[in-house]
């Protein structure tokens, strides 16, 4: 007897990816989203499509999702209709959310593939594009993007303002957040694939349309790969695109310029809870109302204290989503070492600058110390960044 694929249960909370449990058995490869609402008519073209495209490139070792926003066309319905024919569709109808965006990260929950990606239903990403961006996969890529403006690629027949939006908005971001935005010609793809590994244990926290950016922007991603490939007629239904969606990419946009810079706040605010305890120690340990110890040997003891506290809170803190992905006592040692060892290298240095600027620069303490704790709480947090709370051994 045929049976439909029961509908998926819907994840709720955090959208944080889990990294796949080792198992013996033949794991599926890829796991490709594909969000609808209101779709009913395209997702009958697309699915046998893609099933034949995949079909040769990877049989038996895919599966496709269908992430519907409960559309008032029963998309999902139409979709759980098809798994009689097509086995490995399985379908999700989330009734709780709404967005692009988050319906991908909630497909890629649910999926089992160590390979996850994004295509839309509406026809305009080809479906044969899948095997250049398969090939980049296989030859070592961790994100494979198909580019509407790479060699080969293209927008059929956009109207000029909608050329100039697109534009405007890729510029936005270049000003807003270059180091991810900046990292590939179209970070508007809707149309990618990535290595789970790469996003696995991140909370994302994606807003409209734009999921790719939040990948980059949050993932660990090394190599990256595009695709040249011409974005088609939509062919049947309609767009979701509104005003909204430009908004909405502008506040995603500042997001995460806050993210990263929030988590600088935090290292700052860290320092400064530090100098308070070096002050206080300094003063019981070495003053004369108080312990009298040597000076040297105080501000060693209240140095140090300080750096325990500082890296305490940094560890539960500033970087605690880094150091959740790396939790025995072992590499949280490692951790501590690290950070001490920069912590003295900022201290030598500390002295160094101070002196440099007093000496040559402006004949006064107080402005040359301000300066140089500024330069190497720059210098400290970026090493500590790259080093400290660095991800080891994310690959096995
Ligand atoms: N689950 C879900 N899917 C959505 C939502 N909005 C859009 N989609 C799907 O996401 C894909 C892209 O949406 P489109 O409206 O085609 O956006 P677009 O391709 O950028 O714009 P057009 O060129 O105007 O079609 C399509 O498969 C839509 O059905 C949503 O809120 N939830
Ligand atoms: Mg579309």
């Amino acid at each position: 007897m045929l049976r439909h694929n029961l509908l998926l249960p819907v994840s709720t909370g955090n959208l944080l990816i889990e990294t796949l449990p080792p198992i013996a058995e033949r794991e599926t490869l890829l796991s490709l989203i594909i969000p609808t609402y209101q779709e009913r008519n395209s997702i009958a073209k697309i699915v046998p499509l893609l099933t034949s495209q995949l079909d040769r490139l990877i049989p038996n070792d895919y599966e496709l999702i269908i992430v519907d926003d409960n559309s008032p066309d029963r998309t999902w319905a139409v979709a759980q209709d098809l798994t009689l024919q097509y086995p490995q569709l399985r379908v999700l109808r989330r009734t709780n959310e709404r967005g692009l965006a988050t319906a991908v990260v909630r497909g890629w929950q649910a999926a089992r593939g160590q390979i996850l990606g994004v295509i839309d239903a509406d026809l305009q990403h080809p479906p044969e594009v899948l095997g250049q961006l398969w090939q980049a996969i296989e030859s070592g890529a961790d994100l494979a993007i198909a580019s509407r403006n790479m060699d080969g690629g293209g927008v059929s027949e956009w109207s000029l303002l909608r050329r100039c939006l697109s534009r405007g908005a890729q510029i936005l971001g270049l000003a807003i957040l270059p180091e991810s935005i900046g990292r590939v010609t179209d970070p508007m793809s809707g149309y990618f694939l990535l290595r789970r590994e790469t996003i696995a244990g991140k909370v994302l926290s994606p807003l409209g349309y734009k999921i790719l950016i939040e990948v980059i922007d949050r993932g660990e991603i090394g190599k990256i790969i595009e695709v040249g490939y011409e974005f088609q007629e939509r062919q049947a239904g309609t767009s979701k695109v509104t005003w909204r969606q430009y908004i909405e990419y502008i506040q995603h946009l500042f997001r995460l310029r806050l993210a990263r810079s929030g988590r600088f706040l935090r290292f700052i605010a860290v320092g400064l809870s530090g100098l308070v305890v070096d002050m206080s120690l300094l003063y019981l340990f070495s003053d004369a109302y108080t312990l009298a110890l040597p000076i040297t040997l105080s501000k060693i003891l209240a140095g140090e204290s300080a750096i325990i506290n500082n890296f305490l809170w940094n560890d539960r803190w500033t970087f605690a989503d880094l150091a959740r992905t790396q939790t025995s006592n072992r590499q949280k040692f490692r951790r501590f070492l690290k950070f001490n060892l920069i912590c003295s290298i900022g201290l030598t240095l500390n002295l160094a600058i101070l002196h440099l600027i007093y000496n040559f620069v402006i004949h006064d303490r107080y402005i040359a110390n301000l300066i140089s704790i500024a330069s190497v709480t720059c210098l400290n947090y970026w090493l500590n960044l790259k080093l400290s709370w660095r991800i080891t051994d994310h690959r096995h």
